[in-house]
């Protein structure tokens, strides 16, 4: 059987990309960035769902490149705000707006709100588009609360805000390792991870 020789991850975001490769060591198979495949592509993002957004990015960098593409789409639900930012996680207040702005402002959303009604996940969909055009897509989360200050510098987005109970920190005081344990996409993307594997012992190629 013919094995995948490397994964195209169709993403722009430093801070995915950083967790990604960490991630997918254990697949021992090389992954390469869009800018490192020499890729660039228009993508439009115009999917209601996780699962639909990360389908839309694997499909249009597949239709250039072919062979394995994965994308990630993921983002932030405050249950309190009825699940914004959600799909909008990255455009929230606008893309050009820092991080601090925008964690800054979901707390001031909150203010007055206790504890037990500050509930909150991360989700992240996973969709792989095979060297054949079939596709996957899988989903994971990370249950967690919006504390009432920022905490940590480590991660990216909106982790200084995002209170993981079992630790009693945010992602963003976690270390690296142990937020990939842990998060939405470490979750999805040993899913993933699983089901490239069927995909090279399977004869459909
Ligand atoms: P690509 O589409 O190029 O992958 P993006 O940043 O636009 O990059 P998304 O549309 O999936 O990606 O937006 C996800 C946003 O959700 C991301 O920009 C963060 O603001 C937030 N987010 C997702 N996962 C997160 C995490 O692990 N920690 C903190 N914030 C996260």
């Amino acid at each position: 059987m013919p094995k995948i020789e490397k994964i195209i991850f169709a993403t722009k975001n430093k801070g995915k990309v950083r967790e990604i490769s960490e991630i997918l060591k254990f697949m021992d198979i090389p992954v390469l960035t869009m800018e490192e495949a020499g890729i660039e592509v228009e993508i439009v993002e115009n999917g209601k769902s996780f699962e639909e957004n990360a389908l839309i990015k694997a499909k249009s960098v597949h239709a250039v490149s072919g062979g394995l593409v994965l994308a990630d789409d993921s983002g932030l639900e405050i249950d309190y705000l009825n699940k914004e930012p959600g799909i909008y996680s990255a455009r929230y207040m606008g893309e050009n707006t820092s991080y601090h702005e925008k964690n800054m402002n979901l707390i001031g959303r909150l203010e007055g709100v206790p504890d037990d009604k500050r509930t909150a996940r991360f989700v992240c969909a996973v969709a792989a588009v095979f060297p054949d055009g079939t596709h996957k897509v899988v989903r994971a989360t990370m249950e967690g609360r919006i504390g009432y200050k920022e905490a940590g510098s480590n991660g990216f987005g909106y982790d200084p805000i995002f209170i993981l109970p079992k630790y009693g920190v945010t992602t963003a005081e976690l270390a690296p390792e142990v937020k990939n344990q842990e998060s939405h996409r470490g979750k999805a993307l040993r899913l993933m991870g699983k089901e490239i594997m069927d995909y090279e012992d399977s004869d459909n190629k």
